[in-house]
């Protein structure tokens, strides 16, 4: 190779980086905001998932409305809301890329609206710290007042307690007595847990739980005590590490979906096509 050729190269490649920097000078000088984005289920105050039209979480910086995003019922997803919150960059002489930025390690707060009346989680009170950006963060939300402030709302805890046979006290109701990670009634399943699913976390006959009644060729058959408004699934697994959604129906002859919504409270049956080789666990989900 003489130095000739080695040169014509090297200009052809220079060429080539050129064209490309020239493409890129009529795009804007910095890109925008990377989103830390919450997502997760937003609850009402007795654990049922939110399915109202026209309701939002709204997204406050000292506790000026920034931003909002729609609350969906939407049943293929294990979510209902999800926000993306512009981070701002803080680069060095660079204005203020949006007045709807929150700073890196910023603070901001939530609410929800429906209803044209505004909630405030009980996760999210007071305030909340974002991240850098590029992250993607759960973080359901439960709507209720929660005076003793154990992640429970209220309202819930005096239900199980009025639903258990106590009545409120001369100072009023023993919510204590229900903790987040206790187990009131002693069914195995905790108050938090009950809470999620629906049933009553001072009843031990009403538990969340799948049982198996049968299997066949065709179908494996449980029962589980579902509990209107809330949204089951089926996962299975060969090692009870790895689990897999599999697609369920609600009578033998029925048609498979991957979630259900139950219409009723009450002992339901629901079905899974066998699947070949050797022995499955299934599990149920709910929210
Ligand atoms: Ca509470
Ligand atoms: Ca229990
Ligand atoms: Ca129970």
């Amino acid at each position: 190779m003489n130095a000739s050729s080695t040169r014509a190269r090297w200009t052809g490649l220079l060429a080539a980086v050129g064209l490309a920097l020239g493409s890129g000078l009529s795009l804007t000088a910095f890109p925008p905001a990377p989103y830390y984005t919450l997502f997760g289920v937003v609850r009402d105050q007795v654990g049922t998932a939110l399915d109202v039209e026209g309701a939002d979480v709204i997204l406050l910086r000292d506790g000026i409305e920034i931003g909002r995003t729609p609350i969906t019922g939407d049943l293929r997803l294990d979510l209902n809301y999800e926000l993306n919150i512009s981070i701002e960059q803080g680069r060095a002489n660079t204005r203020t890329y949006s007045d709807r930025t929150v700073a890196r390690q910023g603070l901001f707060s939530l609410a929800v609206e429906m209803n044209g009346e505004t909630f405030y989680p009980i996760e999210a009170d007071g305030t909340l710290r974002a991240g850098e950006g590029g992250e993607r963060v759960r973080l359901d939300l439960n709507i209720g007042a929660d005076a003793n402030g154990d992640g429970l709302p209220d309202a819930w805890q005096e239900w199980q307690l009025y639903q258990a046979g106590f009545r409120p006290g001369d100072d009023g109701w023993n919510i204590d007595d229900i903790t987040r990670d206790g187990d009131y009634d002693g069914d195995g399943t905790s108050n938090f847990l009950e809470y999620l699913a629906g049933t009553f976390a001072g009843d031990a006959a009403e538990r969340f739980e799948l049982i198996i009644t049968g299997r066949t060729d065709a179908l494996v058959s449980f029962e589980f005590f579902a509990i209107t408004g809330k949204v089951y699934a089926i996962e299975s697994s060969t090692d009870l590490v790895n689990w897999t959604p599999v697609p369920h129906r609600l009578s033998p002859t029925g048609e498979d979906s991957d979630y259900s919504r139950a219409t009723v409270v009450d002992i339901l049956p629901i079905y899974v096509v066998t699947e070949p080789g050797a022995q499955r666990f299934y599990r149920i989900t709910v929210r």
